[in-house]
Parts: structure tokens; C-alpha cells; sequence
């Protein structure tokens, strides 16, 4: 199973879609294995969005996600990145698809209500900057994993 990174950012916590967020990666059978709310730092950022400190929306991007305090979730499922990512939707709320979180509640190329890793890779970095260890609930069993899955699925393990 694939662990994820997802934020709420500051337009998700000031429109009060918090609630609307987590239903979609629950209702999808998604585990979550941690959650908090955190103010992000200029430091966390600039690790953050090393891949973007070059463009001329940096500062913007920064300052927005600044604004107010993030809730930032650890989620687990099979093929958890890209799975997330699809219920995300593209980058650009104008372009994302009807259905998903952006396509239905954004119209921003820049304020566009969730973050979701774009890899494995930038899972494992993103959660490592958010979460201590002692945070994430690894291990906890999850009821409702025998409904979500079938039995090789679930022995598996490793997608
Ligand atoms: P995503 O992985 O979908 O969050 O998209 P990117 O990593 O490409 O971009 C990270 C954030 O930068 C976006 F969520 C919003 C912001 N951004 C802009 O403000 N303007 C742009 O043209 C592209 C991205």
C-alpha cells in the first residue's frame, strides 16, 4: 500500500471544505494514518517548493499558503499517489474534471484548495517534513479493509 500527502490549504480552510476533503478520500476507502493542523514556515516552503523557487509565482505561492494554518493528512491505499491525485484533479481548477475536489470547487491556477503528492518520491520527502514519526498510526487495524479489498489484495501489500 501506498502512503500519500494530501494539505488543506488556506482557500480550503477559509471556504469550510475541510469536512467535504476528508469524506472524498474515506468514501474512496482510503486509511488515513495521520492529521493535524500546522502553520507552514518559510523554511518548510522553500523545501517545499524547491521545484518552483525559480518561478515568478514563488513569492505569491508562499505568502497564499501562509495565510492560515494547513490541515495536512497522511493517507494509505493501493496505488495511494496516484489514486489521490485523480480525486485532486489537474492543478488549474479551470482545467480540473467535474467530480474531482479542484473541477468542482476551484476556478485558480494558484489558489486551488489541495495539495496531494505527485509521487512515491514526494510522498516520502513531504511526510518527512510534516510528521514525526510517533505521529502516523502505521498499524492500526482498519475494519472496513475486508469490504475495500479482495483477500490477495490485501496480502500483498505492496502497491
Ligand atoms: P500540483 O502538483 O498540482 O499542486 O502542481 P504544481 O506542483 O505544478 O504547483 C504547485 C502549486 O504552485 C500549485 F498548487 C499552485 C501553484 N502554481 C501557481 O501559482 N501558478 C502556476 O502557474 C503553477 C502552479
Amino acid at each position: 500500500m501506498e502512503r500519500t500527502l494530501v494539505l488543506v490549504k488556506p482557500d480550503g480552510i477559509q471556504r469550510g471544505l475541510v469536512g467535504e476533503i476528508m469524506t472524498r478520500f474515506e468514501r474512496k476507502g482510503l486509511k488515513l494514518l495521520a492529521l493535524k493542523m500546522t502553520q507552514l514556515s518559510d523554511e518548510l516552503l522553500d523545501k517545499w517548493y524547491e521545484h518552483h523557487k525559480d518561478k515568478d509565482f514563488f513569492v505569491e505561492l508562499k505568502n497564499f499558503m501562509k495565510w492560515t494554518p494547513v490541515v495536512a493528512m497522511v493517507w494509505e491505499g493501493q496505488r495511494g499517489v496516484e489514486v489521490v491525485r485523480r480525486i485532486v484533479g489537474v492543478t488549474k481548477g479551470f482545467e480540473a474534471e467535474s467530480g474531482s475536489i479542484r473541477g468542482d470547487f476551484g476556478l485558480s491556477g494558484s489558489q486551488n484548495i489541495v495539495h496531494a503528492s505527485d509521487s512515491v518520491e514526494a510522498a516520502t520527502k513531504e511526510i518527512g517534513l510534516l510528521f514525526e514519526d510517533d505521529e502516523i498510526f502505521y498499524t492500526y487495524e482498519s475494519a472496513i479493509e475486508c469490504l475495500i479489498y479482495g483477500n490477495q489484495e490485501r496480502a500483498k501489500k505492496e502497491d
